[in-house]
């Protein structure tokens, strides 16, 4: 028997994927190309430090416009979700989950990023998919957009500045809160709003700590239009008020290296622009005194319109979601690194990292828990944490993915513990309950499911699904508690 964990009998378990990831027939009813979906597969020379042999620039996006064959873009396939996804959404419910997180795919919706009305065609299938999981008595979430801009921005090298980039997207964020408030009752405007500004822009330029920084710096001012764009959902959203809107930032849980002071300062001047600086402007509405004082240091002035200051102050987001899946160490005395999610960390001896390098580190997450609990005291929810791992499909038809039981266990055991703590967290949704297209390195051998799916790289394969051993252990911890 396994150990018992405690969790509230209404704890929303269930799992996470984004519409650029999953859906495919990115060409189907309507739709059209996105940015994600321009992002060619390139073979990693070295796993474990992807940044070093895998550049996107905005020039590579642009070529696969014209060069349709001669690279490949998982990202156009997906798992063909689009067509697949009543057997998906079943294989869910029979897992146990009781969440579903999704997003919608803005180019389905308003397939030139700009019309003026809707693609009722791409309303449809979401609305097909809306009510499936209604029937299979689903809770769903919605990312409203999840890295994928439409061309039409990189196009017109727009950014959130650009007032016909912000005012397309509310055009899109409102249609679809209209569209499916009925189905949907939790909201994420944007994926990891911390990493969007830079990613929107597409300054791809190796993204390791040093040029974060710069990056970021650079786009403030984009960020401020990403936080004001977002209060204005909240606004927007509250005509329905059985509709809750939360903010997503992917976590960067870090220590510092060890207790000199000078680390230690350092530690907590990146967790503040890393991560609380997100926060505190979407829960507090306001910018904090140390984000201010290095803005005044930079000489980064934010472009405030009159009245956006009390546009956040008004409209903070009712939850906290976050993702989740490893930590890094912080210190001006040392600068062994290791790849993270989009960024590169520092290494921390006390842990092992995944073969892409991402250190794994279940008690981070209490950690972060009670972090943001102490902080802002409104709900918590885990909007992904999971393990990207090369597999493939034994003799028996599965998975033997022991490692992923140990991974998702021992998180599970630490939210159990944030809750003892008296954390509000009321769910969680790991990535992800079935295989998909990487977001980071547009590859499908990296695999987070509990369910495989039978496509390589290159899109080869029947797409059939099967269940890993995970599968089996996640249905019984549902049912059981047990870990
Ligand atoms: C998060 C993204 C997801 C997801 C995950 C894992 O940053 O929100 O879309 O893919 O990271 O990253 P990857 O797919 O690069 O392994």
């Amino acid at each position: 028997m396994g150990k018992k964990l405690e969790f509230p009998k209404e704890f929303l378990w269930g799992g996470a994927t984004a519409a650029n990831q999953i859906e495919g027939a990115y060409d189907i009813g309507g739709k059209t190309l996105s940015a994600a979906e321009m992002t060619p597969y390139i073979e990693l020379m070295d796993r474990s430090n992807p940044s070093e042999t895998r550049k996107i620039t905005k020039e590579i996006l642009l070529e696969s416009i014209d060069n349709k064959e001669g690279k490949h873009y998982p990202k156009r396939y997906g798992i063909d979700f689009y067509h697949r996804y009543k057997e998906d959404i079943k294989l869910f419910k029979e897992a146990g989950l009781k969440i579903f997180r999704m997003s919608i795919s803005w180019t389905r919706i308003f397939p030139n990023g700009n019309d003026k009305t809707p693609n009722k065609k791409g309303l449809d299938f979401y609305k097909c998919v809306f009510e499936e999981c209604k029937k299979q008595n689903l809770e769903v979430m919605v990312t409203i957009n999840h890295f994928d801009l439409p061309l039409w921005a990189i196009e017109k090298n727009l950014s959130w500045t650009d007032k016909e980039m912000q005012e397309n997207y509310l055009l899109y964020a409102k249609t679809v809160i209209d569209e499916f408030n009925e189905y949907v009752k939790y909201w994420l405007p944007f994926n990891e709003i911390n990493l969007y500004a830079f990613t929107s822009k597409m300054l791809n330029d190796g993204l390791d700590e040093k040029n974060i920084m710069k990056t970021i710096i650079s786009s403030y001012n984009d960020l401020h239009k990403l936080f004001v764009t977002q209060a204005k959902v909240i606004e927007y959203s509250k005509k329905y008020p059985n509709i809750k809107i939360g903010s997503m930032v992917a976590d960067s849980t870090s220590y510092s290296l060890d207790c000199n002071p000078l680390n230690v300062i350092e530690n907590q001047k990146m967790e503040h622009m890393k991560k609380f600086f997100y926060h505190d402007v979407m829960v507090r509405g306001e910018y904090p005194g140390y984000a201010l004082r290095l803005f005044n240091e930079l000489g980064v002035k934010i472009d405030k319109e009159d009245g956006d200051d009390i546009l956040l102050k008004n409209n903070p987001v009712q939850f906290i979601t976050f993702s989740y899946y490893m930590s890094g160490t912080h210190s001006v005395t040392s600068d062994e690194k290791t790849e993270g999610n989009f960024m590169k960390v520092g290494k921390n001896p006390f842990l092992k990292a995944t073969e892409w390098g991402w250190q794994i580190d279940p008690i981070g997450l209490r950690y972060v828990l009670n972090q943001l609990w102490d902080r802002y005291q409104i709900p918590l929810f885990v909007s992904e944490n999971g393990i990207g791992v090369l597999e493939t499909l034994n003799e028996n038809n599965t998975v033997e993915d022991d490692y992923r039981i140990e991974y998702l266990g021992k998180h599970f055991e630490q939210i159990s513990e944030a809750i003892k703590d008296g954390v509000n967290v009321f769910g969680y949704t790991m990535w992800t309950p079935i295989d998909v297209v990487s977001a980071g390195t547009s590859e499908m051998s990296k695999r987070y499911g509990m369910i495989f799916v039978d496509y390589d790289d290159y899109h080869n394969g029947t797409g059939n699904r099967y269940l890993k051993k995970s599968y089996k252990w996640f249905k019984n911890f549902m049912e059981t508690s047990e870990i």
